[in-house]
């Protein structure tokens, strides 16, 4: 409760803020990137991590601002891009239990409508637990959603309930291979096996796909090896704070 109340506290005073990991094309260039919330200065003036606070948020419903917070700095990060004659779309983390609030939903096309950015720049990611739940009020959300332009990504897939008749109903553009199946590559067989699958399933179903959580150069030939579309990872770029990351890919430019 306490974690809830100086939470409450941060968003209010807008205190978190956001980092960026780039995704790389097989040429080496950053296509696209990932927008993960941070809380730098948390109770005790110590950072709080994302895996440590998202649970409270959850809970709490304060999900809901901290998410309009997040898309808030992506939208800013995607203008500043913009001006700079930058193309790089911007991936947002979104938990399942937001495509229940159709007032959420209201406003997060509302503020995406005011910054004039286009939503086709921006995707959002969300996690196989959104399977467990076929209600009409979480399709019609996904459906607004896609309507309005916005694209969307399976994080961590093939960890969940994925149900493959269901992939076509959430207007999918991308499926995220999670970590744990890139860790051991190209030693484990079974996870071989689990990838060369997915990147299968996923020509098919004409999804691009990003690796997670690459880590070394064998992981990476591997992927690129059998066909797959982006890397994201420590080992080609860590997460990075946002203004600074964008002063890169600017003067990269
Ligand atoms: O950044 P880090 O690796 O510590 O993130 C840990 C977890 O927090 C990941 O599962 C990530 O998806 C999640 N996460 C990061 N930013 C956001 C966010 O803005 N919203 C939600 N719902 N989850 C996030
Ligand atoms: O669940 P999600 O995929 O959104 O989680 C993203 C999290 O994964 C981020 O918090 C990021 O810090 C972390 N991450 C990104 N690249 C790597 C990596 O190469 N190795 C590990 N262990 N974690 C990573
Ligand atoms: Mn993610
Ligand atoms: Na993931």
């Amino acid at each position: 409760l306490e974690l809830e109340e100086a939470l409450r506290h941060a968003i209010l005073r807008d205190e978190l803020s956001i980092a960026v990991q780039s995704q790389f094309c097989g040429d080496g260039t950053v296509c696209s990137a990932e927008v993960l919330v941070r809380w730098l200065n948390g109770p005790e003036g110590k950072p709080v991590s994302p895996g440590e606070f998202i649970p409270v948020a959850e809970a709490s419903g304060l999900i809901k601002p901290l998410t309009l917070l997040v898309l808030n700095q992506s939208l800013q990060a995607l203008k500043q891009l913009e001006a700079a004659n930058l193309s790089i779309p911007l991936s947002v983390n979104f938990s399942s239990a937001l495509f229940h609030d159709a007032a959420f939903v209201d406003g997060v096309i509302e503020l995406i409508g005011e910054s004039q950015v286009d939503p086709g720049r921006l995707m959002i990611e969300i996690t196989e637990s959104l399977f467990l739940d076929t209600s009409d009020e979480v399709q019609e959300s996904i459906d607004r959603l896609s309507f309005f332009g916005i694209k969307f990504s399976l994080d961590d897939f093939g960890t969940g309930y994925s149900n493959l008749a269901y992939l076509k109903k959430l207007h999918l553009s991308e499926l995220k291979i999670d970590r744990r199946f890139v860790e051991n590559l190209p030693g484990d067989e079974d996870n071989r096996t689990i990838v060369r699958s997915i990147l299968s399933i996923a020509r098919q179903l004409k999804l691009r796909v990003v690796a997670e959580g690459v880590e070394d150069v064998a992981q990476a030939d591997f992927l690129a090896a059998h066909g797959c579309d982006l890397l994201q990872g420590f080992l080609l770029h860590k997460p990075e704070p946002a203004q600074s990351w964008l002063q890169g890919q600017i003067t990269k430019k």
